[in-house]
């Protein structure tokens, strides 16, 4: 019985070193920093935003040519961002996101069909 009790500890001992030295040189996890996306901005609608000028936030804002911009809608009610031109709307029901895609440069001025003195400003360059 002697002879094979030994065996086993010393393959525990060595289980017990080899763990030792694998968490003596695991490097420390990090949490990925996340990468800004400069082809997206993100626009928020706060809930009690008052329905003004300052209901978009930020109420302008800048994207490349191909960029996006996503509208998240933290309020209880609906509302519905709408170029002054007519050239695009986007569906914002409460609690939802909708994200728009601007493919060509310009100055685009809108506002909440739903609240016309909500007012924002999208630039693509
Ligand atoms: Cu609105």
């Amino acid at each position: 019985m002697r002879m094979l009790y030994r065996p086993a500890l010393l393959v525990l001992a060595i289980g017990m070193v080899a763990s030792c030295s694998n968490s003596g040189s695991t490097t420390p996890s990090t949490t990925p920093t996340p990468t800004p996306n400069a082809n997206f901005a993100a626009v928020h609608v706060p809930s009690s935003g008052g329905y003004g000028p300052s209901s978009f936030v930020p109420s302008a804002v800048t994207v490349p040519v191909g960029g996006s911009v996503d509208w998240s809608n933290g309020d209880s009610i609906e509302h519905h961002p709408f170029a002054n031109d007519g050239s695009w709307n986007a569906d914002l029901p409460a609690g939802s996101d909708a994200t728009v895609t601007f493919n060509t440069a310009g100055t685009y001025a809108y506002h909440c069909s739903i609240h016309p003195t909500m007012t924002g400003t999208i630039t693509v360059k």
